[in-house]
């Protein structure tokens, strides 16, 4: 399963052994560098940035680190190595071998979860290319880069499916990949947060933290799927995302952080005064960036998900070890709803709540930072708490959409909302206030004031380790 980085595309698929696909991904290829030159990270091509590299796909020792130059960097096609004999694991084929094909009575569903899922990866390159601009550190800003090119090799590894399985149609749906931009009125991304701005590296963070996190969870669902080639490339693409989410997580942490050590400094809450950002405006943008991501599990009640998970395409998280008949015909589970002016949990056929049951597992993980950041907060002697909104306020998408509710998760009314909603979600004021701290620091070791240096560097190495190269 060794990675060939001689070839064009570098790849462990053999892709030299089939001359037509090759050649179809070579055509795509120039398309993708033109739009990572066009779209990717502002001003970046000629920078030496110290990027990690799969070499790999075999568990420990995947990657190599070194400085890459940005235009240089070699993105290819890695699927995790074949489970031998793998069989489907739920739904109405349970038991049959898995597919190696696109199963015909499928097809269109499951191009449908490929393009989904490939459309967020070039969309979050578009929504974080100005973000190298105002880099609070050197390490900071190799971290964006990491994630971007990781962002956009995940692309390819839905072109690859794309080309590989689904013929002319998928190599027209790889190249529309490239035709919808975030935030484009005419042709935006498909789900809603891919088109929100990221303008600040408090954006950023969050991002990573909350809506990386929605990706580990879809993915690691559709790393479930019956259609082998899909679930192998998402357990590889898995591996890479858990660094993703590590930013954001040790990035809100060391907003925290900072702030606690300039309220306890000056002794007040008004840490805006020496240039850092308060607690109440990181709690702001965490109900921002968690909403957001809710919305991007679907509705709580899908008939889409029911049949996608009937039909052995999309499991739920950790499908093989939860012990129940895998077919969820009879079962039912727990889901929130409207009741007059309430909210109120209701069971529900757990088929069709399946979209549900994967939200509740990510609001937990997502919960475990919250946890970390209120140990520093507390460690700080700080009485402060952040929390996570209630799953029902600022929704979009889901039975929710269409009422108002308070981070508290009381329903309220339209005037209290326009009222109220500048104390819970980030205001035009606090947005200013975050966009005027964003000056590009670029010292090595050197920080931004408004964030607490990294409690270690990126493998191995120190904080101040020159990790770009701004030639
Ligand atoms: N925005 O039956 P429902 C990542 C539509 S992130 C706009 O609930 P379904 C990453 C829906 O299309 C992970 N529209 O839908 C993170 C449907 O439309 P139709 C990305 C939405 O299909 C950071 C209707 O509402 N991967 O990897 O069960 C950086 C009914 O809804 C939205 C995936 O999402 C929305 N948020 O559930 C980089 C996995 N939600 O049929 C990368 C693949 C729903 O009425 N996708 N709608 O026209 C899926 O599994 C499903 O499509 C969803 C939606 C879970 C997203």
């Amino acid at each position: 399963m060794s990675i060939d980085y001689q070839e064009k595309i570098p790849n462990n698929v053999n892709l030299s052994d089939d001359r037509r696909l090759q050649r179809a991904l070579e055509k795509w290829q120039p398309g993708y560098q033109q739009w990572w030159a066009d779209l990717g990270p502002d001003d970046s091509q000629d920078m030496d940035v110290y990027l990690r590299t799969a070499i790999s796909v075999e568990p420990g020792g995947w990657a190599n680190y070194g400085l890459v130059k940005m235009s240089e960097y070699r993105w290819g096609i890695f699927l995790s190595p074949a489970e031998q004999d793998r069989k489907i694991n739920f739904g109405t084929h349970m038991g049959k071998p898995a597919w190696q094909e696109v199963p015909g009575e499928y097809r269109s569903e499951l191009r449908r979860l490929i393009v989904t899922q490939g459309d967020t990866e070039p969309a979050s390159v578009e929504q974080q290319r100005h973000l190298g601009l105002t880099c609070p550190s050197q390490y900071d800003l190799r971290n964006l880069f990491q994630v971007n090119v990781e962002e956009g090799r995940h692309l390819w590894a839905m072109v690859y499916l794309l080309h590989a399985h689904f013929g002319r149609d998928g190599r027209e749906e790889a190249d529309a990949m490239l035709e919808r931009h975030s935030g484009d009125p005419d042709k935006p991304r498909i789900l809603e947060a891919f088109n929100e701005d990221t303008p600040d590296w408090l954006s950023f963070f969050m991002f990573t933290y909350f809506t990386d996190r929605d990706g580990k969870y879809q993915l690691a669902s559709l790393a479930e799927s019956g259609f082998d080639p899909l679930a192998r490339t998402c357990r590889f693409m898995l591996t890479e995302e858990a660094h993703h989410m590590f930013v954001g997580e040790t990035g809100v942490g060391r907003v925290v952080q900072r702030c606690c050590q300039l309220m306890n400094e000056h002794k007040t809450d008004d840490v805006r005064k020496y240039g850092a950002i308060d607690l109440a405006t990181i709690q702001k943008y965490i109900n921002f960036h968690y909403s957001v991501s809710v919305d991007l599990f679907g509705q709580e009640l899908s008939t889409n998900a029911a049949n996608y998970y009937t039909m052995g395409l999309k499991g739920r998280f950790q499908e093989t070890r939860i012990d129940d008949d895998h077919l969820l015909s009879d079962s039912v589970y727990s889901v929130a709803e409207v009741s007059g002016d309430k909210i109120v949990f209701a069971d529900q056929s757990a088929l069709t709540a399946v979209n549900e049951r994967l939200r509740d597992e990510y609001t937990l993980d997502c919960q475990r930072g919250l946890d970390k950041w209120n140990k520093i907060i507390a460690e700080a002697g700080i009485d402060y708490k952040l929390s996570l909104p209630h799953r029902a306020f600022h929704r979009g998408i889901g039975s929710f959409s269409t009422i108002k509710v308070n981070p508290a998760g009381d329903i309220i009314d339209a005037a209290e909302w326009d009222k109220r909603q500048d104390d819970w979600l980030p205001s035009a004021t606090d947005r200013a206030y975050v966009t005027s701290l964003m000056k590009a620091v670029t010292e090595p070791g050197k920080m931004a004031a408004w964030i607490a240096p990294p409690g270690k560097g990126i493998n191995g190495q120190p904080t101040d380790f020159e990790y770009v190269r701004f030639n």
